[in-house]
């Protein structure tokens, strides 16, 4: 791969910190997506990747989700047992300082608006072998009441096609559509559903290659995907992803308390990055529960009903159906 920060023709939409906001704003509202590049330094990613050895060994408190590994186990034993550490920023003080970075915060009031607030992080390991996400949009999981939905994706590694970088699909924010999901059965992909029925094909889509530090950021309903890690063993496409929203807006992520309509359903643990939040009279209560994700080799239950286990298609004779009828 020529290296996007190296090669004489520089590909659209990667950007260094010292870009204007106008810039940033003009191809971010046009293409949904931008690369910031050298965001984070070589010694702040070598301190992410201790952390997450540390965080996965079980070393900044027990995770629901974790077993515990002896001592005598390497990392890479240990590393390549987990998908993805869920609200590492709950625990991990490198981790919560990656919400202040600042080219990070630079892009998020240029896009964003002034008021910005996180609510989520996830640090995916996804070493060889390890399957990747199917097509779907961020807002398909976190709505937002303005689609202000932003993802932070910190590289970690530098992140290829071969590794399982992440596609996108330039301009799929704009219709302002959440399309329907479906199961997909696909082992190239974890147990998450895949957005369908949309008016794009493999065409209109464009891998998004960055150098470890470098941050992809994409709009909420922006179509995106990536595929497995297909690199050498021993390898690994690390990234820590953080999502933000504008504080203006509600966060209706979670039922509200029975008796409050759903109208007021205000999701509030959430991390003020920029700016003021006009709700923080409301507080800020302590939610979110961390958690390890392993992929789906023993198995995917269905997210949207937590009960029908959804099969991929070699576990089932061709043409019988994926999802498994929940049993009585
Ligand atoms: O890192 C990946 O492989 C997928 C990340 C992703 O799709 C997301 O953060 O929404």
């Amino acid at each position: 791969m020529t290296s996007p920060a190296t090669s004489p023709a520089r590909p659209k939409g990667y950007f260094s910190p010292t870009a204007s906001p106008a810039e940033l704003k003009a191809f971010y509202d046009e293409q949904g997506y931008l690369v910031m590049e050298n965001a984070f330094s070589p010694t702040e990613v070598a301190t992410l990747l201790a952390e997450t050895v540390e965080i996965c060994r079980g070393r900044r408190g027990a995770i629901q989700g974790s077993t515990p590994m002896p001592d005598a186990t390497t990392d890479d034993e240990v590393l390549r047992n987990l998908l993805c550490v869920h609200f590492p920023h709950k625990f991990s003080t490198p981790t919560l300082a990656t919400l202040f970075n600042a080219a990070t915060h630079k892009v998020l009031t240029s896009v964003v608006g002034p008021n910005v607030k996180c609510m989520q992080s996830m640090l995916f390991i996804k070493a060889s072998g390890k399957p990747g996400q199917a097509w779907h949009q961020d807002e398909d999981y976190i709505p937002t009441r303005d689609r202000s939905l932003i993802g932070g994706w910190i590289a970690l590694d530098r992140a290829t096609i071969e590794n399982g970088a992440l596609w996108v699909i330039p301009g799929s924010h704009k219709p302002g559509i959440l399309w329907d999901q479906e199961w997909h059965g696909d082992r190239r992909f974890d147990c998450s559903e895949e957005s369908r029925h949309f008016p794009y094909d493999e065409s209109d889509a464009i891998p998004v290659e960055v150098e470890a530090g470098s941050v992809v950021f994409f709009n909420g309903y922006l179509l995106h995907r990536s595929l497995p890690n297909r690199a050498p063993e021993g390898t690994y496409r690390r990234s820590l992803v953080n999502h933000f929203m504008s504080c203006e807006s509600f966060l209706p992520w979670r039922p509200p308390a029975e008796g409050t309509p759903m109208a007021k359903a205000d999701y509030r643990d959430v991390i003020v990055v920029a700016g003021r939040d006009p709700y923080a009279h409301h507080g800020y209560p302590d939610i979110a529960t961390p958690l390890l994700r392993r992929d789906g080799r023993s198995g995917c239950i269905n997210w949207t009903n937590r009960q029908q286990k959804n099969l991929y298609a070699d576990e089932v004779p061709p043409g019988a159906p994926l999802t498994q009828p929940a049993t009585a």
